[in-house]
């Protein structure tokens, strides 16, 4: 099995030790002394569970010691599908404390994004619920698992209630964990091909959620709601459920982000914190208008994944009676908020400034040189909390960081005179759908697959309600398929919904480049300008 590595040169990370960043906290021993300090204080609630503080801590040392006697060794990793729901926590932190690493997946990866992340990360087990809205993960493991040799278990978690009973003496298992250990994966918004596997360390990510909660005023009286699905870096850290549980607060586990749902449970359980992407945000705007719910608890709605246009930023407190905080962050690592305090202008205007006076920005021009503030450039990053690579992918890491451990965010922006980052663009080739990122390369390599499907290039579309579309252009060979065939197709791959392209045009060849060649990204830029072009004329 390989070896987990997140490594910061020792120089960097001395610094981030003595600047009191990286404390020595564990993911497990974080949650256990909040339990120590205030036992009764509910930690956890959704459907019908309800759970303090020590409860979760019960359970999810329970949950440590079934895994072990299943026969999982600490080290190994364990593909996580869980949906909103409390036990997302109580097995993320069993796991943590029987020293396996969590792979963190999103309810709507099926069997390709799944078989990968099991594939590349070695996963030995894969948790999943039996049912969520509708879609029966014990089918997709059966699959998963004729693809994966390694995969040795399947846990449902609706079983493991079950093995409450068998703990043994859980004080027994031993704590071997480092701080600088590799605490579990996380997984890139996949900008080129398949999505990447983020090691993130106990140190790096306590920092980042702690000091997140620290600057949304997260207490024991703030009560934060996970609406996006919660193994998105977003709602698990920015401040997010880690966030709200280390600051001793409640986590409100949303099972579906409709306006119905959410702002029933933001008036039953008082909500005062959550965080949606912009489709969202406009949404509930909308639904406020008119809802019978009382939502006056809500303090602050963070918006983020996707850029917050200023026209629709400027009427969230009108709309929803709260303030709004931009985050503007990336599952590698940098975080940036708009602070609660900031001037109306800052928080309508720009995606925040970072979470660490020692997160490094660089904005460059294509040579590398540096932009002047206000003006356009490409976002480069180093810190405390950002990754300095991928695990086990050279390429991408060859690709991804400079040479002096600048991450390559791939976004353009500028940044005001006090530090403040507006997200102006992007560089790479991916379709940002309503937060989530699909890889153009990945969706063409799939039609590509498709026998009448000769050549295909895959483009992001302007959408006034996702943000961002995908629209597939095709040169078909033989007979042109339908449209409704080819996403038919694309589905059938065993990929996630939100990846099927959204609109497919039929196209009878693509330009080449003055010497012949088809570059894909100049290819895709012409299509989408050509695209928006013809659309506005008609
Ligand atoms: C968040 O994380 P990822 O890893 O799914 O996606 C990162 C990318 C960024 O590089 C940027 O392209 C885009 O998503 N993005 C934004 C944005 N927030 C993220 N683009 C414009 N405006 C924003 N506010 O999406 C993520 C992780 C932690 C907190 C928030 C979002």
């Amino acid at each position: 099995m390989l070896e987990l590595k997140q490594e910061w040169p020792a120089e960097r990370a001395a610094h981030y030790r003595e600047a009191g960043y990286w404390r020595g906290e564990a993911m497990f021993g974080f949650l256990e002394q909040r339990a120590a300090k205030s036992p009764r204080q509910i930690a956890v609630v959704g459907g019908l569970e309800r759970w303090s503080y020590a409860e979760l801590v019960s359970r999810a040392k329970h949950h440590a010691a079934t895994f072990l006697a299943m026969g999982l060794e600490p080290g190994t990793r364990v593909v996580v599908q869980l949906p909103n729901i409390p036990e997302f926590l109580s097995v993320v932190f069993g796991l943590f404390r029987a020293g396996l690493i969590p792979v963190f997946t999103l309810p709507a990866h099926r069997l390709t994004e799944i078989s990968h992340f099991v594939n590349k990360s070695e996963a030995a087990a894969y948790i999943i619920t039996a049912l969520h809205e509708g879609f029966d993960y014990r089918s997709l493991t059966v699959q998963v698992q004729a693809q994966c040799p390694g995969l040795r278990k399947v846990i449902v978690v609706d079983d493991l209630k079950e093995f409450r009973s068998v703990a043994s003496d859980v004080a027994r298992i031993p704590l071997a964990i480092k701080p600088s250990d590799v605490a579990f994966l996380q997984i890139s918004g996949g900008s080129t091909g398949l999505s990447k596997l983020i090691p993130r360390t106990h140190d790096d990510y306590i920092y980042s959620f702690r000091a997140s909660a620290e600057i949304c005023a997260l207490n024991e009286t703030s009560v934060y709601m996970a609406a996006l699905p919660v193994a998105h870096n977003f709602p698990m850290s920015s401040p997010g459920v880690f966030g709200a549980l280390y600051a001793g607060s409640t986590v409100v586990m949303c099972p579906s982000p409709t306006p119905a749902t959410a702002f029933a449970l933001i008036e039953q359980e008082g909500v005062t914190i959550t965080g949606v992407v912009p489709p969202l945000a406009l949404l509930w705007m909308q639904a406020a208008a008119t809802t019978a719910h009382d939502i006056s608890s809500l303090q602050i709605l963070q918006v983020g994944g996707a850029k917050f246009i200023p026209e629709a930023a400027a009427r969230v407190k009108a709309s929803l009676g709260c303030a709004l905080q931009q985050v503007f962050g990336m599952a590698e690592g940098l975080v940036n908020y708009t602070r609660l305090g900031d001037p109306e202008e800052t928080i309508i205007n720009t995606q925040g400034r970072p979470i660490s006076p020692d997160d490094e920005i660089l904005i460059v021009d294509d040579l590398g040189n540096p932009v002047a503030d206000g003006e356009p450039g490409m976002l480069l990053t180093r810190g405390p909390y950002t990754i300095n690579a991928y695990h086990n992918d050279d390429a991408a890491n060859a690709r991804s960081f400079t040479d002096d451990g600048y991450y390559r965010t791939g976004d353009i922006v500028s940044r005001t005179s006090d530090g403040y980052l507006t997200v102006r663009g992007r560089a790479g080739d991916h379709i940002n759908r309503s937060g989530e990122k699909i890889s153009a390369e990945e969706i063409e390599d799939h039609l590509l697959a498709h026998a009448s499907v000769l050549d295909a290039a895959v483009v992001s579309i302007p959408d006034p309600y996702l943000g961002e579309r995908s629209c597939a252009f095709i040169i078909s060979k033989g007979e042109k398929p339908k449209s409704a065939a080819l996403k038919a197709f694309v589905r059938s791959r065993g990929l996630a919904d939100f990846k099927v392209p959204d609109q497919i045009v039929f196209v009878d060849a693509f330009e080449t480049t003055a010497v012949g060649k088809t570059s894909r990204k100049f290819l895709r830029q012409t299509l989408r300008e050509q695209f928006l072009s013809t659309s506005a004329a008609e």
